[in-house]
């Protein structure tokens, strides 16, 4: 009832403020992100129409041309070839059993598989069109390969996420500035049956580009309504940031889109300001099967960007590309188990752990970090592995792992010297795991958040709408414009630390912690992140002040913290204060 009245009072009021508020949790610290920021090893699949032409195109004049899941597009085969050949997919090796032991038998938590790709292809017996594995292939008409995945996962304990490809090659529609709401309508049926049939963890959105060939109507504000409509369907949903769109010619995502972020065939040097992130990559270099894509990364390169991305808190999405029978090549097997053998015997070093940002980068190898250990990934075994210290702690213990021989450490310079006694105990990387004492955390505040006033312009003046907030944590996105807030009261930190404030704002934001204006955006700017530091005292109360200023467009704002012993999160509402 009251919610009815609320909704109908919104309808008619003109919005002098923010629009209805769709909060978002923060996914550094959301239950329904737990599983994702722990699991740090995933199975990407790439799986479709285009496997049944393993990589190569013959023309009609007798010329060959070669591609993977591009080659529709990259080989421009006409749709009513392309479909001709589709006609014959017959993936009946698929092996749902197979496929979640070998992501088991490489230590992989979740497994993505492609549902639809840009060919539009849907490898589930989709009711909108007939352009489906059930419908338009010889595969065997009671299979359901997803379905099959699905259970098998759920069976063996693994996650279960879908990719789906925004931009779509087949559907007319899909290209057309004029029917693309009749596409819209067909995918949001899609994405339901999706949903509904293989409830999934996770979807991965892909095809956020600005492109001609063919044309990608989708939008920004299309990307958010979708996000909208999923999150009420299934509130735990992840969901990556390609499900936005992308302005012409620019290559960066942005911070404000999804859940997290996707690097593509690369991975950062750091954990990225502002968002969980994953990143995807290939064994060979295409994602599709492609019989003639034999330049396999090798087993140790790809464990090592495994525990280099854990040590930066990222996943590692590896893909796998199933040939036209539905099998994974030998090649990438064997390379999942390797990894997974090192993992059998190194994994604290991955699962969980993230980044120790109490030590500098090492040369030879990564440190990462899970509550009092520390992780030494030594990939150059030498006798003088120095651990360049940032942040002071003490080592009360160290040992390698899977080795009886014992280690020595002693403060050296700029930090620590750690000898272990013997030989290095694989090729990969040997593990060193030092129990650290660092500083001890001031008991968690009883904060409730910040006094906001809400200002009917876009600089602060007129009479404002006074409330508590939380934490500061808004996508207000396309709702309200010409508004202002100023938040104010006091955060009061954890640690004795110099701690970076990162605001993630879209258009102008200030913050001033204890006086100082650590973060100054006050040139209008579209969404980005500002950071700045300041040192603070354990325990010790500081006077906050957040102005934040919406005039048109999109509007988004998030105060995020980080320090040496604090990982990145949004400030949480204990450790805010109206007074
Ligand atoms: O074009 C695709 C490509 O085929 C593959 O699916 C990758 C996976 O991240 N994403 C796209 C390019 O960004």
């Amino acid at each position: 009832m009251l919610h009815a009245l609320v909704a109908a009072l919104l309808a008619v009021l003109p919005l002098a403020g923010p629009g209805p508020n769709h909060a978002v949790d923060d996914p550094f610290t959301a239950s329904r992100a737990q599983w994702f920021r722990d699991a740090r090893f995933g199975m990407f699949i790439h799986f479709g129409g285009y496997s049944q032409l393993e990589g190569e195109y013959q023309r009609s004049d007798g010329s060959t041309c070669q591609d993977a899941e591009w080659i529709m597009n990259k080989c421009k085969i006409p749709t009513a070839d392309y479909e001709r050949l589709v006609k014959s997919f017959n993936p009946a090796q698929f092996d749902a059993k197979a496929v979640v032991a070998t992501a088991k038998a490489a230590g992989q938590k979740y497994i993505v598989i492609t549902s639809k790709h840009h060919d539009g292809y849907a490898m589930w017996p989709t009711k909108v069109n007939k352009w489906n594995l059930r419908d338009h292939s010889a595969f065997d008409k009671k299979r359901d390969v997803l379905a099959e995945l699905k259970a098998e996962a759920d069976r063996q304990g693994i996650r279960f996420g879908l990719y789906y490809s925004t931009w779509d090659w087949h559907d007319p529609d899909a290209r057309s500035t004029q029917n693309f709401a009749r596409y819209k309508a067909r995918m949001r049926a899609q994405l339901v049956e999706l949903i509904d049939n293989y409830d999934p963890a996770l979807l991965w959105f892909d095809g956020d580009w600005d492109t001609d060939n063919p044309p990608n109507p989708w939008t920004k504000q299309d990307g958010a309504e979708l996000e909208r409509f999923l999150k009420a369907k299934d509130p735990d949903l992840l969901i990556n940031n390609r499900i936005s769109k992308r302005a012409p010619g620019v290559k960066e995502r942005r911070v404000v889109d999804g859940d997290f972020g996707t690097p593509e065939q690369t991975f950062p040097a750091a954990p990225i300001d502002g968002q969980l992130w994953e990143s995807c990559m290939t064994i060979p270099s295409k994602w599709g099967f492609a019989k003639w894509d034999k330049n396999f990364k090798s087993a140790t390169t790809l464990t090592r960007n495994l525990v280099d991305i854990a040590s930066r808190s990222g996943n590692y999405l590896l893909n796998v590309g199933p040939d036209k029978l539905g099998r994974i090549p030998q090649p990438e097997s064997d390379r999942l188990r390797a990894m997974g053998s090192w993992l059998a015997q190194h994994g604290d070093a991955v699962y969980g752990a993230s980044v120790a940002s109490w030590v500098a980068d090492p040369a030879w190898g990564a440190v990462s970090r899970k509550g009092d250990k520390l992780y030494l990934s030594v990939y150059d075994w030498s006798n003088s592995l120095h651990l360049k210290v940032l942040e002071q702690f003490d080592v009360t213990g160290a040992r390698v792992l899977n080795s009886p021989q014992t280690v020595t450490v002693t403060k050296a310079g700029d930090g620590y010297d750690v000898k272990p006694s013997g030989a290095k105990t694989n090729d990969v990387a040997t593990v060193i795991e030092l129990t650290v004492r660092g500083e001890q955390a001031a008991p968690i505040g009883t904060g409730n958040g910040l006094r906001a006033q809400y200002f009917p312009t876009n600089n602060w003046t007129g009479t404002p709408v006074t409330r508590t907030d939380p934490s500061l944590n808004f996508a207000w996105r396309f709702d309200g414009d010409n508004f202002s807030v100023r938040w104010t009261g006091f955060v009061q930190p954890r640690f004795s630390d110099t701690y970076t404030f990162l605001a993630v704002s879209d258009e102008i934001a200030k913050v001033w912690i204890d006086g100082k204006l650590v973060v100054d955006a006050s040139a209008p700017h579209q969404a980005r992140i500002d950071k700045g530091t300041i040192a603070l005292q354990a325990g010790k109360k500081y006077a906050v002040r957040v102005d934040f200023a919406e005039r048109t467009g999109e509007a988004h704002f998030k105060l995020l913290w980080t320090s040496a012993n604090q990982n990145q999160q949004v400030v949480p509402v204990e450790q805010l204060y109206t007074n």
